[in-house]
């Protein structure tokens, strides 16, 4: 490996060459970046080699993490980072006339996920292999991930993410570890040698084959896989080619493969489609497959070692998206390695723990029964069997309690509730923030909760601050390290010790300066991008997630409404200027979400272009948030929006990388909002509106009636009427589900009940920001109390609560 400057500068000058037989002037950025990360990649494969090979002869238990989502981002900035290379590769480029920062724009995005769940697996991967943990991802490797979104006169427009066009150099494609996974057909029991075998005939068979991306550690020698999955095909139609239909012979193959084609662009919204479930058995099958054959090689294949598998393998569900793990194993272990029922369930449920990650009603999975059968006729008998012994399990705890049983059954209506399957399936279910936790203990899975009480727990969730932090934010980084030296780094607790230079003069002005050039460096591509100046001495006040309606970024956007009524009204209004940032992306068949990005864009082209507000609101809508925008964005911003209905952001994550970066947040008691709050301080953040156990209760008995809101504040009725009133530059019922969404349905995320103590912290935020000095000590305070926000803490937990792993630590070969 390159350790010093002059040594990357040949190595680096050599790849150009013995790639693309170029020279450095000759070379395109492209060829630039690609020689960079093929140089990297191997010093990459060396380490991976060994620490597969290590992890082999330790024998020490393993975990995987299975996700349907994986949003990685860039990984040439954080390979970089965490091999501790950046500084030399930084230097011997720019000695060589080239800015690293444009070359790591040329990887595309690796947006293999929609959003919050998503970037959680990414960062516990991070963490899991910086803390020495051996510790993998399994997933998809979709040919399209998440969609580019497009703005379009206000309008989101979705383009296909061709995320892959030119190749993908941190994967290694492992063809001889292919397997094959099967749909559909028929299954018939048959007795075999005296034991009941498992026919499954006409099935369709789908090859599995898997791509693995290096998982680098920060600063130790482990790197570990994620491994994606790609349904290919050898299938070809001779007989139709022969006959001349060319078409009809690779038709057949397409639809195979069609599989791993596409993300769905769903966040917390359902769209029940055959072809997902077939995504989540499509690779739970896989990687279990993959995960036995391995664990077979090394700790035995008689049924004996098998049925002993929980003790060396730990299989963790991202929510219930692989929720088939349970079945899917019990089956691997019955059908193909023969074990008994009992062992197998024993050695299964205690292989398998879950994350839950959302408590909105429509979003926790059930598939009908018809479709599981049909798809998956193993699956089916087996869940049913599972469901079976379950209930009969209840009846024994709860004899003649039809109802309790009925609703914990895991198949009932006809359809199989994935949540129900996890839990019983596993040993461990926990939330993602301790009022989460709380909710599913008390609310969502009471019962469950009863009958298990010791399988649940809390693990409040985390970001890994190497990307959100000292990656994202290298001027910031740089000063911390400056005051309280580096150990931060490796124990991100000891950003605590900067909290004694919350109220230094000097501290402060150079937090400030660091703030003020990264939003600068934001004004700038907002420039670029939009041909939109705003003002760097505004407040940047930032709102970037999902569109969703219980995330409530209408609350935003009618309290900016109120701000402009009220400066029109009053030129002279004294308040700090601010620029209102949003961004984010709406499920495609969410319409509600889309008409409230065509709402803040609406408002944006009037008050932009209003000179009679002098300049002191600007709104912009950044198109296709996405992680490479949040690492510009976030460190760019004073205020934090995490608004949300109380009680339904399970945690949240961007609060988390927004702290770290000294930013203040108006936040709701949601989520780990609560947390954050006890961490920092009431006096470092910015609190309003209902608590998480008043909204349920409004849920559960009633008691709001949101039309009191409406007549009872003039400037609420205001805005309300402005949405329908031709008042806005749009189609008369442009907004008309909005509207309806706050006044037809009664408000159901308690948009207008929140709004008149939104509208105070909004002004509290205001008052604070004029006295600098005290802003600046809850900047530094934010930072200092964001090392339990760190995703190496949260994985920690995880590996002592949950999986019971232990690092190996890997020698250097
Ligand atoms: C129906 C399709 C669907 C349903 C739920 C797709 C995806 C989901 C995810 C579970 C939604 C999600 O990303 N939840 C978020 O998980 C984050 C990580 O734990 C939390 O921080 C967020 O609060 C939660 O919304």
């Amino acid at each position: 490996m390159f350790i010093s400057k002059e040594e990357f500068k040949q190595a680096f000058i050599e790849k150009l060459q013995t790639l693309f037989g170029q020279s450095l002037d000759e070379s395109s950025i492209n060829d630039k970046y690609t020689a960079l990360s093929t140089l990297l990649r191997e010093t990459i494969s060396k380490r991976w080699y060994e620490t597969n090979r290590q992890y082999r002869v330790s024998k020490e238990k393993q975990v995987y993490y299975f996700s349907m989502e994986f949003l990685l981002g860039r990984l040439l900035g954080s390979n970089l980072f965490n091999l501790d290379l950046t500084k030399v590769c930084q230097q011997g480029l720019n000695e060589l006339g080239i800015d690293l920062a444009d070359m790591e724009a040329v990887e595309h995005d690796a947006g293999l996920g929609n959003g919050g769940l998503g970037r959680l697996a990414a960062c516990f991967l991070d963490s899991m292999a910086s803390l020495q943990l051996p510790g993998h991802g399994t997933g998809i490797r979709y040919r399209h991930g998440m969609f580019e979104q497009k703005i379009i006169d206000g309008y989101q427009i979705e383009l296909p993410d061709n995320w892959l066009r030119d190749g993908y150099v941190w994967e290694t494609r492992k063809a001889d570890r292919a397997v094959t996974v099967k749909f559909g057909g028929s299954v018939r029991l048959e007795e075999q040698a005296g034991r009941l075998a498992a026919i499954h005939e006409n099935y369709e068979p789908v090859l599995a084959v898997p791509y693995d991306v290096p998982i680098v550690g920060a600063n130790c020698n482990s790197v570990n896989t994620l491994r994606l999955w790609s349904a290919e095909n050898n299938y070809f139609d001779f007989s139709s080619f022969s006959k001349g239909d060319f078409l009809k012979a690779v038709e057949k193959k397409y639809s195979l493969e069609a599989t791993s084609q596409i993300l769905y662009p769903d966040d917390n919204y359902p769209e029940g489609r055959t072809l997902r479930l077939k995504q989540q058995y499509f690779f739970v099958s896989a990687g279990l497959q993959s995960i036995v054959r391995r664990y077979k090689r090394t700790h035995g294949s008689k049924p004996a070692d098998l049925a002993k598998i929980h003790k060396k393998i730990a299989i963790h569900i991202n929510d219930t998206h692989p929720a088939l793990a349970v079945s899917e194993l019990m089956r691997i272990l019955m059908d193909e390695e023969g074990l008994g029922w009992d062992e197998a369930w024993t050695a299964t449920w205690q292989t398998i723990s879950y994350t839950n990650h959302t408590i909105l009603p429509e979003a926790l999975e059930k598939w009908p029964v018809e479709l599981v059968e049909t798809l998956l006729p193993r699956m089916y008998m087996i869940i049913r069997e599972i469901n079976e012994r379950f209930c009969a399990a209840l009846w024994e705890k709860y004899p003649g309690d039809w109802e309790r049983i009925r609703d914990m059954a895991i198949i009932s209506d006809g359809y199989v509730h994935m949540a129900h399957l996890a839990v019983v399936g596993s040993h461990s279910v926990n939330g993602v923030a301790e009022v989460h936790s709380n909710i599913l203990k008390t609310e969502v899975l009471a019962s469950f909760h009863q009958f298990y009480p010791h399988r649940f727990n809390n693990k409040t969730n985390g970001v890994t601050h190497r990307r959100w932090l000292a990656k994202a934010n290298p001027e910031l980084a740089a000063l911390i390290s400056e005051s309280i030296g580096e150990g931060w780094l490796a124990h991100p607790g000891e950003l605590s010790n900067l909290h004694r230079y919350a109220h230094d003069p000097a501290f402060q002005a150079s937090i400030r300066a660091v703030k003020q050039a990264n939003k600068e460096r934001l004004a700038r591509y907002i420039k670029d991008k939009m041909c939109l100046t705003v003002d760097i001495n505004s407040i940047f006040d930032v709102q970037v997630k999902r569109i969703h309606a219980y995330k409530r970024q209408t609350l935003n956007a009618l309290h900016i409404l109120d701000l402009y009524n009220r400066i029109k009204e009053n030129p002279g209004l004294d308040i700090e200027p601010r620029t209102f940032i949003f961004a984010g992306k709406a499920a495609t068949g969410y319409y509600l979400a889309k008409r409230i990005i065509k709402f803040i864009n609406t408002l944006a082209q009037v008050i932009n272009n209003d000179p009679a507000i002098g300049g002191k609101i600007k709104v912009v809508f950044l198109e296709n948030y996405s992680v490479s925008l949040a690492e510009l964005i976030i460190p760019a911003a004073d205020v934090s929006e995490q608004i949300s209905t109380a009680s339904r952001e399970a945690s949240g994550t961007g609060n988390m990388k927004f702290m770290m970066n000294g930013a203040v947040t108006v936040g709701t008691l949601d989520g780990a909002n609560i947390e954050i709050s006890q961490e920092v301080g009431g006096e470092n953040i910015v609190i309003f509106g209902l608590t998480a156990d008043e909204v349920l209760n409004y849920y559960k008995y009633g008691g709001y009636n949101v039309l009191d809101e409406y007549h009872g504040n003039s400037r609420i009725k205001t805005v309300v009427d402005q949405i329908v009133s031709g008042f806005l530059p749009a189609s008369p019922d442009e907004f008309d589900s909005i509207h309806h969404s706050l006044l037809r349905t009664n408000d159901e995320y308690f948009v207008l009940k929140d709004f008149i103590p939104y509208a105070a912290a909004q002004e509290k935020i205001n008052a604070l920001y004029r006295e600098q000095p005290r802003w600046q000590a809850m900047a530094v305070n934010n930072i200092a109390f964001s090392g339990r926000f760190a995703s190496d803490r949260t994985v920690s937990e995880y590996a002592i609560g949950i999986w019971r792993v232990k690092p190996v630590v890997i020698r250097e070969a």
